[in-house]
């Protein structure tokens, strides 16, 4: 082997096998290696016109084909694979190179193999890779972690290979130190749930309240796509309405069963929101939904329970409905987005990586699935003000949610009147309305801890602990 491969990639499932592409279409020369070497023989077979590919049998060929300091890619199932592979590697590399986890990682994990690989002076940099197979191929949106000195070497290709922002930048940055970069992808996921979730919400009123079609409701997205919701995930919720099934004759969406999965970055996003004392409560009614979606049994054992008798609204009134939708669904948006980039700070805080929220949302604007056009206003509210405390702080976001919020209101309560679950949008109100109330029952729960287990609680008129003599004379006394 001749030591001629700027980077080389393991694991050519999908993606590995499409980011291998895009190297190497990009002028990289690419060392190829599968656990399998069937899947290496076929990329070549295939794609090996497209650019320069090393294809190699084993471990020691592999690291062989690569210019020092090395930089290695993995590109499988996350988990035990990925230690499983770096166990395979790691005695093979010198110091200074480089192992790059392009999989969904637990930034846990990530932080654990970056310590372990770190005293070997390899550099380990977990990174996030968002944009599917065809974001993998044609640009995704990049999120590595890792030392800021393997991202001296690495980020280059990087940006090279990833999508390109509206403005042409690449949709790359160092996230931060160790975890990062898995870090800033989890909670990327776990705002994409939450978009969904919002979209499928607004869907479902807009057909069960309005009474539009699926293909009307295509429309509605279409129309939404050319304002301030445009985006992909819009883009494509009017492409799946659209769609008619052809066996059947009848539309998409009445085909599927409604039943979705949650599992991996949607449930650490809450999971690690909980562990930080992070409110992600539109995020965590995203990845609840989906769960009760899939309890097949107990939704049929509740099918008979009584629902409200409120009829459907009239065709003259749907126009309306629509658009007040559309204003429930964009604040909404707002607030999910919040409550991510609150956990990605708090993230930040705790494990000392100092992210830049002004610098992920400008990568979020390409190659991924929640990439739109509302990233760059979430930018210039971070680039305008880095510390700002939370994005319903900036003021642009705080006029618009102003002028939405009475039609928020008035499509909860046409949700609740007529049945129709919406926890996203009502999830996003609540914690809306808690953060700007004057008073929270949090002053109840304090003193009801204290009556039951004397937990003392703290006066809004005087520093200190202090304690009530609930069984006593109820006297106060300083803790
Ligand atoms: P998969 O997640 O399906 O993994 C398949 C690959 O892992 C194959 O190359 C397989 O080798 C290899 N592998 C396994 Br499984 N166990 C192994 C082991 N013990 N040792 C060595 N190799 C092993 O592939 P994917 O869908 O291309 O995803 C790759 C990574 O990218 C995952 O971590 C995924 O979470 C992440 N990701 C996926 C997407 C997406 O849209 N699919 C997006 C972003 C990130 P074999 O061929 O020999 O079985």
């Amino acid at each position: 082997m001749s030591n001629s491969a700027q980077i080389g990639v393991t694991g050519l499932a999908v993606m590995g096998r499409n980011l291998a592409r895009n190297f190497a279409r990009n002028g990289y020369t690419v060392a190829l290696h599968n656990r399998t070497s069937a899947r290496t023989h076929a990329l070549v077979e295939e794609f090996g016109h497209e650019g320069d590919f090393v294809a190699t049998e084993t471990a020691k060929e592999f690291v062989e084909a690569l210019e020092r300091p090395r930089r290695l890619m993995i590109m499988v199932k996350a988990g035990e694979p990925t230690d499983a592979v770096i166990q395979e590697f790691a005695p093979l590399l010198e110091s200074g190179d480089m192992i790059i986890d392009g999989g969904n990682a637990h930034f846990e994990d990530t932080r654990r193999r970056e310590h372990d690989l770190r005293g070997q002076g390899i550099h380990f940099v977990g990174t996030g890779v968002s944009g599917g197979e065809e974001g993998a191929l044609n640009g995704p949106s990049i999120m590595p972690g890792g030392s800021k000195e393997s991202y001296a070497s690495l980020g280059p290709m990087l940006e090279k290979i990833s999508a390109k922002a509206p403005d042409g930048s690449p949709c790359v940055t160092h996230c931060g130190p160790d975890g990062a970069g898995h870090f800033v992808k989890m909670v990327h996921n776990g705002i994409e749930y939450a978009d969904m979730q919002l979209i499928g919400e607004a869907y479902q009123l807009l057909r069960d309240v309005a009474g539009y079609s699926p293909a009307q409701i295509a429309d509605i997205f279409r129309t939404w796509n050319t304002g301030r919701l445009d985006s992909y995930l819009i883009e494509i919720t009017a492409e799946v309405l659209s769609h008619v099934d052809a066996a059947t004759g009848k539309p998409f969406v009445d085909v599927v069963q409604d039943r979705a999965e949650q599992k991996g970055t949607g449930r650490w996003t809450v999971q690690i929101a909980l562990d930080l004392g992070v409110p992600v409560s539109g995020i965590a009614e995203a990845v609840f939904a989906r769960s009760l979606s899939g309890h097949a049994d107990l939704r049929a054992a509740s099918r008979e329970l009584a629902g409200p008798k409120a009829k459907p609204l009239g065709e003259s009134e749907a126009g309306a409905f629509a658009d007040r939708v559309e204003q429930a669904l964009y604040a909404s948006k707002i607030v999910s987005y919040t409550q991510g980039f609150h956990e990605i700070s708090a993230g930040s805080d705790q494990y000392d990586w100092d992210i830049d929220l002004g610098a992920i949302s400008a990568i979020w604007r390409g190659g991924c699935i929640i990439r739109a056009a509302f990233l760059d206003r979430i930018r210039a509210a971070y680039d305008a003000r880095p510390d700002l405390p939370s994005l319903l702080s900036d003021e642009t976001f705080a006029q618009e949610i102003a002028a939405a919020q009475d039609d928020w209101r008035e499509v909860l309560v046409a949700a609740t009147r007529q049945g129709v679950p919406a926890p996203g949008f009502s999830a996003a109100l609540a914690y809306y309305d808690a953060l700007r109330a004057d008073r929270l029952p949090a002053a109840l729960t304090q003193g009801q801890r204290d009556f039951f287990g004397a937990h003392t609680y703290r006066r809004v008129d005087r520093e200190g602990s202090f304690h009530t003599l609930w069984g006593g004379d109820r006297s106060e006394v300083e803790a």
